[in-house]
C-alpha cells in the first residue's frame, strides 16, 4: 500500500509534528487498514538498486518507492526535489554542492551494514533491508539549516533514531552516541586526497549527548520525496537532526556506537574555532566569518531562486529548548 502526500499548501511555517501526533496519525491509518502488519512496506515497491548493472546504460542510481506514514500536519513550501538532489554538501565526494550529484551516482548501497554498538545491552547489526522494513516509516517534513546559511524543507522519510537506541538498550554508563560515515576511498574520490575531500580526516564522524539522540525529532532517514535517498543525500541511511546545524545530519551511516564521553567530531576537528559540538542553529552567535542570523531559502526551481528570512532559534524547533536548560549556548555553540 503506498501512502502518499497530496496538499502541501504554503499558507503557513507550522511545526513539525511530534511523535505523539504521528502516533495518533498511525491509529487512524491503522483503523482505515491502511497499517495492518507488515504492510507498511509493499513487496513490490522494493525494486533491486543493482538492477542498473543489468543496462546498457551509464549507471545511474535506481531510487525505490516507499510507504510511509504522512505528515499533513505541516504546510510549508517544499524545496524543489530537483534541488535538493543537485545541491549537496557530501564532501567524501567533492566539495562543491553539484559534485555530490554527479560523482556518487554509481555508489554501492547494497548490500550495507549498520552497527550498533559500545555501551548498549544489546549490540546490533542492520542490513539494508532491515533499514527498510524493521521499524514503521514516518514522513517528516524538515527544514534543513546549512551553517553556510541556504536552507531547504524536505520531505524526509524514517524512523525516530530513538526506537533504534531503545532497542539496542544503551546501558547507564552511556552519555553520548558516536556516528560514523562509510569509509571507501575507493567509490569515494573524496576521500582519495585532502584536495578532493576539503581536508576532512575521514571517515566522517558526528556525535549527539544521549538525551538529544533520545528525542523524537532525530531521525535516520531512508527516503526523501517518497522514495530512498538517492547517494547524495547519504543513502541508504543518514540522520536528519533539523534543529541543528546541517553538518550535524551525517550521511550513510556505518557506526553508531553509545560512549561515555563526549566523542570527537569532523568539523570540530577541522576547524574547532568555527564548529562546535552542539551546533544548534541560533541567529545570535555568528559564525566567526558571517552572522547566522537570516538564511536563503532555497524554494524554487533555480538555487537563485531564495527567498530570505529570519532565522529561527533552534531553526524553530523549540521543543528541544529544555535539553540546554542552564547551559550557555554562546559558550557550547
Ligand atoms: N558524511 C557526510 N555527511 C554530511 C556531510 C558530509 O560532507 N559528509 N555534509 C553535511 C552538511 S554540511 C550538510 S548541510 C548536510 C546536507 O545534506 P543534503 O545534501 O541532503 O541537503 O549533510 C551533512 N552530512
Ligand atoms: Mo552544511
Amino acid at each position: 500500500m503506498l501512502i502518499k502526500s497530496t496538499k502541501r499548501s504554503d499558507e503557513s511555517e507550522n511545526q513539525v509534528t511530534d511523535e505523539t501526533v504521528f502516533n495518533s496519525r498511525r491509529d487512524v491509518l491503522k483503523k482505515l487498514g491502511f497499517l495492518g502488519a507488515g504492510s507498511l512496506l509493499g513487496g513490490s515497491a522494493l525494486a533491486n538498486p543493482l538492477d542498473w548493472f543489468k543496462d546498457e546504460r551509464p549507471p545511474k542510481f535506481v531510487q525505490s518507492e516507499l510507504s510511509f506514514n504522512v505528515d499533513t500536519s505541516t504546510k510549508q513550501t517544499l524545496t524543489p526535489e530537483s534541488q535538493a538532489i543537485n545541491y549537496n554538501n557530501f564532501y567524501e565526494f567533492g566539495t562543491s554542492k553539484s559534485d555530490p550529484a554527479k560523482h556518487a551516482q554509481s555508489f554501492k548501497v547494497n548490500p550495507w551494514k549498520l552497527e550498533v554498538e559500545g555501551l548498549v545491552e544489546n549490540p546490533l547489526t542492520l542490513d539494508y533491508d532491515d533499514l527498510l522494513t524493521k521499524f514503521p516509516l514516518e514522513e517528516r517534513i524538515y527544514r534543513l539549516r546549512c551553517v553556510e546559511a541556504w536552507s531547504m524543507v524536505i520531505p524526509w522519510i524514517g524512523f525516530s533514531l530513538s526506537r533504534l537506541l531503545k532497542q539496542a538498550k544503551p546501558l547507564s554508563s552511556a552519555k553520548y552516541v558516536a556516528f560514523e560515515t562509510v569509509y571507501d576511498p575507493k567509490q569515494m574520490r573524496g576521500q582519495r586526497s585532502r584536495f578532493l575531500g576539503g581536508g576532512v580526516d575521514y571517515p566522517y564522524i558526528e556525535g549527539l549527548r544521549l538525551d538529544e539522540a533520545m528525542h523524537p525529532l532525530a531521525l535516520m532517514t531512508v527516503g526523501m520525496y517518497g522514495k530512498t535517498l538517492p547517494p547524495q543525500n547519504g543513502a541508504p541511511v543518514r540522520l536528519t537532526v533539523p534543529w541543528k546545524y546541517g553538518f550535524k545530519s551525517i550521511k550513510s551511516l556505518v557506526k553508531i556506537k553509545l560512549v561515555d564521553k563526549m566523542p570527537p567530531t569532523s568539523w570540530n576537528i577541522l576547524i574547532p574555532s568555527e564548529y562546535g559540538f552542539y551546533a544548534n542553529v541560533n541567529p545570535k552567535v555568528a559564525h566567526p566569518r558571517w552572522s547566522q542570523a537570516r538564511e536563503r531559502r532555497i524554494v524554487g526551481a533555480s538555487v537563485l531562486d531564495q527567498k530570505r528570512i529570519d532565522t529561527k532559534m533552534f531553526n524553530g524547533y523549540e521543543e528541544v529548548t529544555s535539553l540546554y536548560t542552564g547551559m550557555d549556548l554562546a559558550r557550547y555553540y
